[in-house]
């Protein structure tokens, strides 16, 4: 079966990939000649997902998911959450993202956050929602290089090590988006027994 996974970020494209497997092919936006930013204008991540598939489903005619996340951050009432991209300007930099998390959270004892996902599939007569979650702290200074965005400041419960400091495979083992994407797949199964 073949999907359009609707995302400009490599990153994310690459984990779910690998977390597909060979029965689900993953098709670019590049490849559906589509080349714009995504619309992400909503105020929830489940606003946002459903925004983002939507544009591509109803311009492209195609069966297709988008994934929305954040950062959200106990101490500061869910923050960056819904605006995680763009935290620290609309330069949309990871490490400014980052950079402006740790001086708003200079500090503060309580580290406590969630990564959160909401993936959205829209294919003819489906519409539905998956989500994942993973529970942590935040680092008070960045450690790895692997992954993208907050992974450097974000450890998993349980772990002494940041997301940054884990491979692709073993964040894909536990991470908020392996959770909704093994969702999807099980629902994915049901529409495409084959
Ligand atoms: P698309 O909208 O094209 O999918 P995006 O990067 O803009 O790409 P989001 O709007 O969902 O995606 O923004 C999510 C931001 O949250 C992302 O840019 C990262 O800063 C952060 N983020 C999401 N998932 C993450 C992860 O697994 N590890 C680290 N940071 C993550």
């Amino acid at each position: 079966m073949r999907i359009c996974f609707a995302t400009n970020n490599i990153h994310k494209f690459n984990e779910v990939q690998h977390l597909l497997g060979e029965r689900f092919q993953l098709v670019t936006l590049q490849k559906l000649g589509c080349n714009n930013e995504l619309p992400e204008e909503q105020e929830t991540l489940e606003g946002n997902s459903f925004q983002k598939a939507e544009f591509i489903f109803q311009k492209y005619n195609t069966s297709c998911f988008a994934d929305d996340s954040g950062l959200e951050v106990e101490a500061l009432n869910g923050a960056p959450g819904v605006n995680s991209a763009h935290y620290g300007g609309p330069q949309r930099s990871h490490e400014d993202n980052i950079d402006l998390l740790l001086k708003n959270m200079t500090g503060v004892s309580n580290r406590s956050a969630q990564f959160r996902t909401v993936i959205t599939f829209i294919a003819p007569g489906h519409t539905r929602q998956f989500e994942g979650t993973v529970k942590g702290t935040i680092h008070n200074k960045k450690k790895g290089t692997a992954g993208f965005g907050y992974d450097p400041i974000f450890e998993p419960a349980g772990y002494s090590r940041t997301f940054a400091e884990m491979s692709l495979e073993e964040k894909n083992k536990f991470s908020h988006r392996a959770i909704a994407v093994k969702k999807l797949v099980e629902f994915l199964k049901t529409i495409n027994p084959s």
